[in-house]
């Protein structure tokens, strides 16, 4: 609990508020925010309210101030957590990993950048140059990713389109060998079409306005947005984005990492046909793969199909999400090909240990809720759900085992609402595939009937069947989730093709056999012939779903450590502090709940046996060893004697600290006494004694 800071910029741990009320969280969060301090904790949390401004608290000194420091020593900030995680990892061996989370525009992708930068700045003080060149790779791959996986949104002028997970990997030393970025679900329907005021991706804006005129002719490109049907929506749109700059950013940091020229050329060639094939024309003649297709039929012959117009239409447009999604997996594992771990040897370099960083698209409602923002909810749905699971009932369920007192905090748990979008059989993602795998004309409108009639008893679930007199739906297109943030109505349209996430096999053979390396690469079930393609496979929902449940098991073996960013305003203002809007986060965060356990709660805990091993040094009657009848009274002794009794909780198996205070009190006394035990032991070998 930091005491740097002055009562006039109110409490710095919300544990420490006279009485845990919505009322008093919501002055001190205000008044804090309004004095410029926009972090607060709660424990080891992190609250972070979005500046909408540069601060000056992100710069060298800063990172020295916090370097190897406890959270409690400094007014709350991002490095102190990143330090707690790194200093587990480093003195415990745990892998750790660190959690933000909060709406679209909250802060997160930010909040991800300072750590990393917090990470290398302190790491590797022996400028290793190896380990150097993973740290500048690390952080070069945010630009790179940013302008391919992040586009303006109504919500964010840099919002993340996909969701990211990065495994930084350690070895003894605690310096970075290398990493690994796992990518979730990038947006690819936003390549051919954007809400009003949306843009497309920014690499298609920076190549445009900031490609050389020598590139642009080589591939055929006006620099203009207006002038291709993929960018022509946006390209008016208002944005704080200097497409230029970045890219020459984006250009220089691909170098950095590694890209041969040939690649680099090849992404941009990439981007071009997506632009150039956006602004085709169908008219129903000719021949290309647009125009018709090969398909096997039942028997194993394989025909030719001529498209409609239409066929033609959604041909060109899947072929063109599947190209930019193809892309920027294949810039992933091209970076993660040049940061992973080589030439590691557990028994030469020891445990190898990792802080992971997750930084996932926030929670979404617009006008229009599609697909994809079901996606996204849910997966924020998953990650409340494992903050609930970590934080607020582990920590119960640990008092109840060790018999502490603890009167039980209730909360809202959204499980309830996981299992409506996940269940197997009876989940929205079920009724989904069931929809998609029948054979038939079943439409969109078909499968939320289907959703209707199984859903209907569900109280996380209507529609306007379900709910006849609210107009604000309508009873062909919309259905609704309460979810843990707030209600989001969304339109089945388009949901099946997009879980079907269909894309002609003729494309991909005709990229497998490009002549280009890379493009070749990147399609490599194009090798597959017509007849060889049986097996369906799993749909796009289903896909995303394994992955959100295999990143919330990688994460629940971690220790976490957690950011919670809350949006201070929709106007992306600095000075404007929206009551009403903030404490809609502050409450479906759940961080009153969070307070209340921390707070009634212990910051730390460990078994007697350890506890021991560390402290009995510091008291008379356990050192060097004790003569009570157990663990659990020579700990007592040791409380005693320093007079930490109204601090602690003596459990079944481990003592529970309150406060880290009193624990930096023992700490500080044992570092004081190794010196001079340590001459003691000298002396007494030298038979001085
Ligand atoms: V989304 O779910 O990807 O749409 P994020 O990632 O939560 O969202 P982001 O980090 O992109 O939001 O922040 C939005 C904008 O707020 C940034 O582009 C900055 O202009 C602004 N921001 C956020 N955090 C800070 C900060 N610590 N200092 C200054 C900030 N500006
Ligand atoms: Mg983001």
């Amino acid at each position: 609990m930091a005491e740097l800071e002055g009562l006039e910029f109110g409490k710095s741990d919300f544990v420490l508020l006279d009485e845990v009320t919505m009322e008093q969280f919501m002055e001190n969060l205000k008044l804090r925010f309004e004095k410029g301090r926009i972090y607060t904790y709660i424990g080891e949390v992190v609250v972070s309210v979005n500046p909408y401004r540069q601060m000056d608290i992100y710069g060298k000194e800063t990172i020295e101030a916090y370097r190897g420091r406890e959270l409690y020593e400094n007014p709350p900030h991002l490095y102190a957590v990143s330090d707690a995680a790194y200093k587990a990892m480093k003195r415990r061996a745990k892998d750790t990993c660190i959690v933000i989370s909060g709406e679209s525009g909250a802060g997160k992708t930010e909040a991800s950048k300072y750590i990393m930068q917090y990470i290398a700045a302190i790491t590797n003080p022996g400028q290793r140059a190896e380990v150097e060149s993973v740290k500048n790779v690390l952080l070069k791959s945010n630009c790179v990713l940013e302008a391919f996986g992040n586009a303006k949104t109504n919500r964010n002028d840099n919002s993340s389109r996909f969701g990211k997970y990065m495994d930084i990997n350690f070895n003894f030393n605690g310096d970075p060998t290398g990493g690994h970025i796992n990518n979730y679900l990038l947006e690819k329907s936003r390549v051919v079409h954007q809400q009003d005021g949306e843009r497309n991706f920014h690499s298609f804006y920076q190549l445009l306005r900031g490609g050389s005129e020598e590139m642009l002719q080589l591939l055929h490109l006006q620099g203009d947005p207006a002038a291709y049907a993929f960018t022509r929506e946006g390209a008016a749109a208002a944005t704080s984005n200097n497409d230029r700059q970045n890219h020459k950013a984006v250009m220089s940091a691909l170098e950095v990492i590694g890209f041969s020229n040939q690649e680099i050329t090849s992404i941009y060639q990439i981007l071009a046909s997506i632009l150039l094939l956006g602004n085709i024309q169908f008219e129903e003649d000719g021949e290309s793969s647009l125009l018709y297709r090969t398909v096997a039929t039942g028997g194993g012959e394989v025909i030719e199909k001529g498209h409609t117009e239409q066929d033609a239409c959604f041909g060109r447009e899947a072929f063109a999400k599947a190209l930019y999604e193809r892309l920027f997996a294949w810039i992933v594992s091209r970076i993660n090909s040049v940061i992973e771990v080589k030439n590691y040897n557990p028994v030469l370099h020891g445990k190898n240990t990792v802080i992971g960083v997750l930084d996932i698209y926030g929670f979404e409602i617009f006008d229009n809720n599609s697909f994809e923002q079901f996606c996204i909810n849910y997966c924020n749905e998953k990650l409340q759900q494992l903050f609930i699971e970590l934080i607020l009932q582990q920590e119960q369920s640990e008092y109840q085992r060790e018999g502490i007192t603890w009167q039980h905090i209730d909360y809202f748990n959204n499980q309830i609402i996981v299992d409506l979008v996940e269940q197997p059989h009876k989940g929205i993602i079920s009724i989904l595939d069931e929809a998609c795998l029948t054979v038939g004309k079943v439409t969109d409108t078909v499968c939320l009937e289907s959703m209707n009639t199984k859903l209907g008893q569900h109280p996380h679930y209507t529609s306007r069947k379900l709910s006849p007199t609210d107009k604000t739906m309508d009873f062909q297109k919309h259905f609704r989730i309460r979810h843990y943030a707030g209600d989001v109505t969304y339109s089945v349209e388009g949901f099946l093709d997009k879980n079907k996430d269909l894309l002609f096999q003729d494309f991909k053979r005709l990229m497998y056999n490009s002549a280009n390396p890379v493009l070749k690469e990147m399609w490599p079930d194009g090798q597959l012939g017509i007849t060889e393609v049986t097996k369906r496979p799993l749909t796009a929902a289903t896909l995303f779903k394994n992955s959100i449940v295999a990143l919330v098991d990688k994460l629940a073996c971690k220790e976490p450590y957690y950011v919670r960013c809350i949006k201070p305003n929709e106007m992306k203002s600095p000075v404007l502090f929206d009551d009403a809007r903030c404490q809609h986060q502050v409450a479906y965060l759940g961080l009153l709940e969070n307070v209340m356990v921390r707070r009634a709660g212990f910051a730390y805990r460990q078994l007697y046996s350890r506890f021991l091993q560390r402290y009995k040094m510091t008291c008379e009657y356990t050192w060097p060893n004790h003569l009570m009848a157990s663990d659990r009274d020579a700990v007592e002794a040791i409380i005693t004697q320093h007079g930490f009794q109204d601090d602690v909780a003596f459990g079944h198996t481990k003592l529970f600290v309150r406060t880290p205070r009193s624990l930096f009190t023992l700490e500080q006394e044992r570092a004081a006494l190794i010196p001079i035990l340590v001459l003691f032991l000298q002396k007494i070998w030298r038979g001085a004694l």
